[in-house]
Parts: C-alpha cells; structure tokens; sequence
C-alpha cells in the first residue's frame, strides 16, 4: 500500500488548522499510520529539504520549519502521494486553487501551511527520514470492527 508524508508546518499548527487538515485527509478515505507533534532540529530540517540547500530561500526555509512545533504524519492509502499533492494544491498559495488546503488558508509562498511528499521514491526517503519502523502502526490484518 502506498504511503506518503505530511507535515503541517508551523503557520498551520499556529493557525489552528491541525483538525481541518487530517479531517481533509481522512474523509477522502486515506488512513493514518504515523503521527507527532514535533519540534524539528535544524539538521533534520536541513536534511529534508536538502535539495534546495543552493537556493536562496533555503536558509529561511529552514528558520521557518524549526521556529515551532509541526505535525509530522504518514498517510497511506491508493495513489495516495499524488492524491495529497492535489488535496495540499500548488507550492504558491497564490495561485493554488480554491478548495485546497493552501488554496484556503495560504497567502505566501513561504508559509504555506504544509508539506506532501512529491513522489513515490521522495515520500519512501521523508518518511524514513523522520519516522522509525516502530513509531508506524498497520491497519494490515486489522477487522475494523469499531465503524457502525
Ligand atoms: P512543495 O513540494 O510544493 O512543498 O514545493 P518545493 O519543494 O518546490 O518547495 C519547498 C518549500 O520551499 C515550499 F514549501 C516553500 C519554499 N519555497 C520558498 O520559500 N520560495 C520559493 O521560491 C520556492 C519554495
């Protein structure tokens, strides 16, 4: 099964967005297997977003993502790594469309609320990158027997 990571960065813990996120998550029927509220080291946030370590931004960037608590969660579920990035909408909040999470609540390119994994291979190294085999849960022969 499929599985990406999620991080709602610091502007959207800050803005109470928290339960409108994985609420978004979980009505479109994806299920959740890892979840922390974390304050991030500035290696680890120099780790994930090392492929823009040349970029201007990248220094602000990582100010940005280790100046609070995030939520550092693993979804799983079909496709669900291209599925999130539709949910989540374009990397500007300006442009992203109405009804996407940064498409609602995002203003700025820097603040944009949250972070999805951009492909399947991405999403494999972000989730070992922040999340041991024992933090992950499986719903793999789970009866869910608590729906009515
Ligand atoms: P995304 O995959 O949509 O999160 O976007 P990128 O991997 O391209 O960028 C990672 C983060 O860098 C973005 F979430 C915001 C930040 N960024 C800037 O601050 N300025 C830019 O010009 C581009 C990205």
């Amino acid at each position: 099964m499929e599985r990406t990571f999620i991080m709602i960065k610091p502007d959207g813990v800050q803005r109470g967005l928290i339960g409108d996120i994985i609420s978004r998550f979980e009505t479109k029927g994806f299920s959740l297997v890892g979840m922390k509220f974390m304050s991030v080291s500035r290696e680890l946030a120099e780790k994930h977003y090392g492929v823009h370590k040349e970029r201007p931004f990248f220094g602000s960037l990582v100010d940005f993502i280790t100046s609070s608590p995030v939520v550092a969660m693993v979804w799983e579920g079909d496709s669900v790594v291209t599925s999130a990035r539709t949910l989540i909408g374009a990397t500007n909040p300006i442009t992203s469309a109405p009804g996407t999470i940064r498409g609602d609540y995002g203003v700025t390119i820097g603040r944009n609320i949250i972070h999805g994994s951009d492909a399947i291979e991405t999403a494999q190294s972000e989730i070992a990158l922040w999340f041991s085999e024992e933090e992950l849960a499986t719903w793999e022969s789970c009866a869910k027997s608590w729906l009515y």
